[in-house]
């Protein structure tokens, strides 16, 4: 076994290397960055060759490289692709999507054997994942099986799916957002005879819709996250792509289409709805059809989520048009980034500069209001420098706020983006030619059969899946992704069926009362009792995660403090909000320099607290993916406080189905019924916020 490079270390520092920040003279918030994402690095297992016993009914050849496509106008856009040959099947086993730099799109029949042989053309390690596609671990991409360049993986299952969507992307460790998002991403359809017997719309009455978001620079490249803020958050971009191009439109006749709505975002969420007020007709989820067709005002779809939409236009005049838009919403990120976002924090702005400028050190105030826009870092700076100022360490306030500014600049960039939650266009259809044989809608599409308690191995005691972020962790049940690192409850006995309880490792609401109190104690105090959900065995692991999660930023901030006076201003100057929570959290109490610093770092708590408070401004929303067979949702619980954002979504979801990913709210709690009967061996859990995956949100089962 050989060991790759820490893609993460690296990508960072790429990004750093954009100028956005001089983090050299910054060593304290440099190694605080590093720690991000910090997960070990990955193992290399041999690829997986052809076996002369397999006979494929399907082969193809799908090879990942550097590629060039016209997207905007003008200059062309660099990304990576996957190109796909059909070696041997049917015509349509294979069909390449016309300037776009998504993958081929794949036809598969129930029961078919298909050999897929993947080559590496990228200067960097690649592997590809089949998301909701049940096959055996081995063939299931995952991140220990990444090829180098050159190399060549053979994955070969037979199609045990029912009909469905399924996407295709890189796993690839720690870089899945980056790959994803420089186009490595396609999809798969599956047939079966049940499906068939329909007679639903195809051929070119079934289209599909990938939906994707990005951000260009001037000369029409794809810009990926660089700041800490893009990764917290996941990355949004300014403009909506369909199936890779801009301004999509969709010409159609009047008569019933069908949709395959795939969201292949990193991490944007969609509230999909007609924009003349018409239901959005739903036949199937990310597992395949459901039982009858379900009516909804909107749908939510979260990153890697499908839906099978029925659209009918039959009765709609030739000339006319129809939008599908994403509808508003809140609640999906903290508070405080929705607002930034929305450009709100303009003027909060003003009045924390005052409060920078109320210290002994001018510059800091300028650096901001040099900025002039509302960066929640750059208002931090400037409240943590003017107290800086006063406490009369003269020479560090002012650097510290120097680069908080920078910071607030850096995140200002955020408005040009379109707010998570808004309302914006997706795609446009067009109805420009008479229909005239429209199918009508079945219905009775499939027959499913709905888990119950009694069918589960553990009814009364449900396998954790505890997520919780915090400015430098992602984790699940307190521990960040490692390979084979296998806990007591990540073990699973091999043909179960088993209870699995997804939920907010800590909450919201705890941190709220904490920071509109506005004083390190009370934000202290809401951590911990943000932490408490805890029920059983899994309190403990809660507790752990806490530790985790807090701990680190407890470490960076004590170096800021041992370090030269120096060095201790510029990390407590940068990174004075953060020190403040590892002051508060770490074991003992602060001592010395460190407790003025955490007391400092909980006044700019505190500030923040006004606006949303500490639990808030971490409390987000994840689309959990498990891997291997689809699940069942059995219940959803929310708790009072996110009750009032919850009313903007909730409607939107479809449970009645087979899922492989479910969007989890803040404060929401989700039950669902998974069996294990296929295959034995390692499968992933994770967050289908691709940078949230990379900074480690992501477990592994072992069924065995
Ligand atoms: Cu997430």
């Amino acid at each position: 076994m050989t060991t790759l490079t820490n893609p993460t270390r690296r990508s960072f520092l790429q990004y750093s290397s954009l100028g956005l920040l001089t983090l050299s003279t910054f060593p304290g918030w440099l190694a605080a960055m590093e720690g991000m994402g910090n997960m070990p690095p990955m193992p290399k297992m041999a690829p997986n060759k052809a076996s002369p016993d397999f006979k494929p009914d399907v082969e193809i050849e799908l090879t990942c490289k550097p590629g060039s496509v016209s997207i905007l106008p003008g200059q062309a856009t660099r990304v990576q692709q996957y190109s796909g040959r059909l070696i041997k099947g049917p015509e349509n086993a294979l069909t390449t999507l016309p300037d776009s730099y998504l993958g081929p799109l794949m036809r598969f029949q129930q029961g078919q054997k298909v050999r897929i042989t993947l080559r590496n053309e990228l200067a960097e390690p690649t592997i590809t994942h089949w998301h909701g596609l049940n096959v055996p671990a081995l063939m299931d991409g995952h991140p220990v099986y990444a090829i180098s360049q050159g190399e060549a993986f053979v994955y070969e299952f037979e199609i045990r799916n029912r009909a469905g969507m399924i996407l295709y992307h890189p796993h690839t460790h720690g870089v899945t957002g980056e790959q994803v998002y420089h186009g490595l991403a396609g999809a798969m359809l599956i047939n079966d005879a049940e499906e068939q017997s329909l007679k639903l719309p195809s051929g070119e009455y079934e289209i599909p819709i990938v939906i994707q978001d990005r951000l260009f620079d001037e000369k029409n490249q794809l810009v990926y996250a660089q700041s800490m803020h893009d990764r917290m958050m996941g990355f949004h971009g300014d403009r909506i792509l369909v199936n890779g191009r801009p301004d999509f439109s969709l010409d159609v006749a009047s008569r019933a289409y069908r949709l395959r709505v795939l969201n292949g975002s990193n991490a944007r969420i969609y509230k999909l709805a007609w924009d003349d007020g018409s239901p959005v007709t739903v036949i199937g989820v990310d597992g395949g059809l459901l039982e009858q067709p379900v009516v909804k005002p909107y749908v939510m779809l979260a990153p890697g989520e499908r839906l099978d939409v029925w659209a009918d236009f039959s009765g709609r005049a030739v000339g006319s048009q129809l939008v599908m838009r994403s509808r508003p919403f809140t609640g999906v990120l903290p508070k405080m980034a929705e607002r930034m976002m929305r450009g709100e924090m303009g003027g909060m702005m003003g009045g924390m500069d005052h409060q920078g400028e109320g210290g002994k050190k001018q510059e800091g105030g300028q650096a901001m209001g040099g900025m002039g826009m509302g960066g929640m870092m750059g208002m931090m700076g400037g409240g943590m420098g003017g107290h800086q100022g006063e406490s009369g360490k003269k020479p560090e306030g002012g650097q510290g706020m120097g680069m908080m500014g920078g910071m607030g600049g850096m995140h200002g960039m955020m408005g040009n983006k379109i707010p998570v939650g808004s309302d914006y266009p997706i795609f446009t259809v067009r109805v420009t030619r008479q229909g005239s044989d429209s199918p009508s809608l079945p219905t009775h599409l499939s027959k499913i059969t709905r888990y119950k308690l009694e069918d589960t191995a553990n009814p009364g005691k449900p396998v954790p899946i505890g997520i919780s972020e915090g400015p430098m962790s992602m984790l699940i049940n307190g521990r960040p992704y490692a390979y084979n690192d296998i806990q007591p409850n990540e073990r699973i006995p091999f043909d179960t069926v088993q209870l699995m309880e997804i939920f907010h490792a800590h909450g919201g609401e705890g941190g709220h009362g904490g920071g509109a109190k506005g004083t390190p104690e009370a934000a202290a105090g809401g951590h911990a009792e943000g932490g408490k959900p805890a029920e059983g065995q899994t309190g403990a692991m809660q507790q752990g995660m806490m530790g985790g999660g807090m701990g680190m930023m407890g470490g960076m901030h004590g170096q800021g403090s041992e370090a030269k006076k120096q060095e201790g201003g510029h990390a407590m100057g940068g990174m004075g909000m953060m020190g403040g929570m590892g002051g508060q959290t770490t074991e003992g109490k602060p001592k010395g320099e460190g407790q003025a610093m955490g007391g400092m770092a909980g006044g700019g708590m505190g500030m923040m607290g006004g606006m949303g408070g500490m639990g808030m401004m971490m409390s987000m929303a994840h689309p959990i993916h498990l891997h291997e067979q689809p699940f069942q949702i059995v219940s959803r619980t929310i708790g009072t406080e996110e009750a009032e954002d919850y009313a903007t979504v909730h409607e939107g979801f479809i449970d009645s189905g087979w899922k492989d990913t479910v969007l989890v709210m803040p404060g929401e709690r989700v039950k669902i019924i998974k069996p294990f009967k296929d295959y034995k061996g390692l499968f992933m859990v994770h967050c289908h916020n691709l940078e949230h995956e990379d900074m480690g949100m992501m477990r592994e089962f072992l069924v065995e």
